[in-house]
């Protein structure tokens, strides 16, 4: 059994719609970000950067683990998580060494660059009261660029590195939140064909109601996004604001 530490955010689906997808039997341990269970002891024993998503795996010992009976070990950063998920069951990474650079390197792709950039837009166009120009065209900027980097690659191809796998379920957890970064979809034809046709997968709809019913979430959301983004932006800055 494995026990899977989440939020409803990208990173977090990330890790849902991974474990969705192979079909294995998994916990939701809900952690609250926007008060800061991330930062708690006993959840830096599993993951030290204080962040989800993370797992913990109980079918393997671990005398280092956060258990301390050995009974578990623990994966953090999402990226390792969905490698560390692919090897143990042989799904959604090729063996071969061609094929699997391909997907660690869209895979790599998201980690270094749709992440970072998209979350930054995030910080600064969505959360921050003060709206500091170059910093939101820097990285609605730079979003924009990657999209077309994805693009280009979906117009000759179905999906990013070969078969479905783990790379299209890092990007497409990120890029289908574009409205919630103000980046417009719509010149990326490729892109939204490719977006699209994951969102009907019956593992992305489940693993993107984890740890909540989204549409619940997002009707919330939306009738509170003050106090969201008042919450975003404590957890960015560490007080009110
Ligand atoms: N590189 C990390 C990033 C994880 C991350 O930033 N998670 C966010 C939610 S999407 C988080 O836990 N934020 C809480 C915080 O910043 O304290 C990963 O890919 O796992």
């Amino acid at each position: 059994m494995i026990d899977l530490y989440t939020a409803a955010t990208p990173n977090g689906w990330k890790a849902s719609v991974t474990l969705e997808e192979m079909g294995l039997d998994y916990k939701v341990k809900a952690i609250d970000i926007s008060t800061s269970d991330q930062k708690k002891p006993e959840f830096l024993k599993i993951n030290p950067n204080g962040r989800i998503p993370a797992i913990v795996d109980h079918d393997v010992k671990d005398a280092n683990g956060p258990n301390k009976n050995g009974n578990g070990f623990a994966v953090f950063e999402s990226g390792a998580l969905m490698i560390y998920l692919a090897e143990k069951t042989g799904m959604f990474l090729p063996s071969d060494v061609r094929g699997r650079s391909l997907v660690i390197q869209w895979l790599m792709f998201q980690m270094g660059g749709i992440g970072p950039m998209m979350g930054q837009a995030n910080v600064f166009y969505r959360y921050f009261p003060e709206k500091i120009q170059p910093a939101i065209d820097r990285y609605q900027n730079e979003t924009v660029r990657l999209f077309g980097v994805l693009d280009r690659r979906l117009a000759d191809n179905e999906y990013l590195a070969g078969d479905y796998s783990i790379a299209d379920i890092a990007n497409w957890c990120w890029v289908r939140t574009h409205a919630w970064s103000g980046v417009e979809i719509e010149p990326f034809e490729h892109l939204r064909r490719w977006v699209d046709s994951i969102a009907i997968r019956p593992a992305a709809i489940s693993g993107l109601n984890v740890p909540y019913n989204l549409e619940e979430r997002m009707r919330a959301q939306a009738e509170n996004e003050e106090e969201f983004k008042k919450n975003a932006r404590k957890m960015l800055v560490g007080k009110d604001g």
